[in-house]
C-alpha cells in the first residue's frame, strides 16, 4: 500500500545533538514521502497515552522524565512497507543490538537516550497520527517525479 504511514519522533536527545536533519534525509532517501512535521514540548498526558502499554513498567517515570526534558520532533512519513522498513532503519530498541546503519546503531548507545521513536505496527502508527496529529496537519501533496510527464 503507497499510503501506508507511520509516526517517527526524534526524541529530546536527538533534538539537542542536532541530529534532526540526519535524520529526516534517511528518510527521505529511502524514498518516502513527508506528509506532516512539527516540534513540540510534549505534555505527560500525551506520553501516557502513547505509551500507554508501558505505563507500569519500572522504568516508566524515567521515560517521562527523558521524553520531556525538552523538544520532539514528530513526523509522518508515507510510502510502500513504511512501518515495518522504517523499524528496520531505526534499529533495535537497545542500542547495543542496533547494526550500525541503523539510527539508534549510528548515534546511540544506551536504551534510555535511544534518540528516535518509530510505530511498531500498522494498528499502533494509525493510533499513533491520530494521538499526534490533527487531520488537518497532514498534507495530501504529489511529488512530481511521480505524476509529472515531461515534454
Ligand atoms: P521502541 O521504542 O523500540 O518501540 P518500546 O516501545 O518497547 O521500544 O519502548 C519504548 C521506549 O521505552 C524505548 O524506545 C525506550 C524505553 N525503554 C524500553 N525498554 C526499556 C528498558 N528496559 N529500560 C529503559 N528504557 C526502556
Ligand atoms: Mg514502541
Amino acid at each position: 500500500d503507497v499510503k501506508e504511514r507511520t509516526l517517527i519522533a526524534v526524541k529530546p536527545d536527538g533534538v539537542q545533538r542536532r541530529l534532526v536533519g540526519q535524520i529526516i534525509r534517511r528518510f527521505e532517501q529511502r524514498g518516502f514521502k513527508l506528509v506532516g512535521l512539527k516540534m513540540l514540548q510534549v505534555s505527560e498526558g500525551l506520553l501516557a497515552q502513547h505509551y500507554c502499554q508501558l505505563t507500569q513498567k519500572p522504568f516508566y517515570s524515567s521515560l517521562v522524565e527523558y521524553m520531556t526534558s525538552g523538544p520532539v520532533v514528530v513526523m509522518v512519513w508515507e510510502g510502500h512497507n513504511v512501518v515495518q522498513s522504517s523499524r528496520v532503519m531505526v534499529g533495535a530498541t537497545n542500542p547495543a543490538a542496533a547494526p550500525a546503519g541503523t539510527v539508534r546503531g549510528d548515534f546511540s548507545l544506551h536504551v534510555s537516550r535511544n534518540v528516535v521513536h518509530a510505530s511498531d505496527s500498522l494498528e499502533g502508527a494509525q493510533r499513533e497520527i491520530q494521538l499526534w496529529f490533527q487531520g488537518k496537519e497532514l498534507v495530501e501533496w504529489d511529488c512530481w517525479d511521480q505524476t509529472l510527464t515531461c515534454e
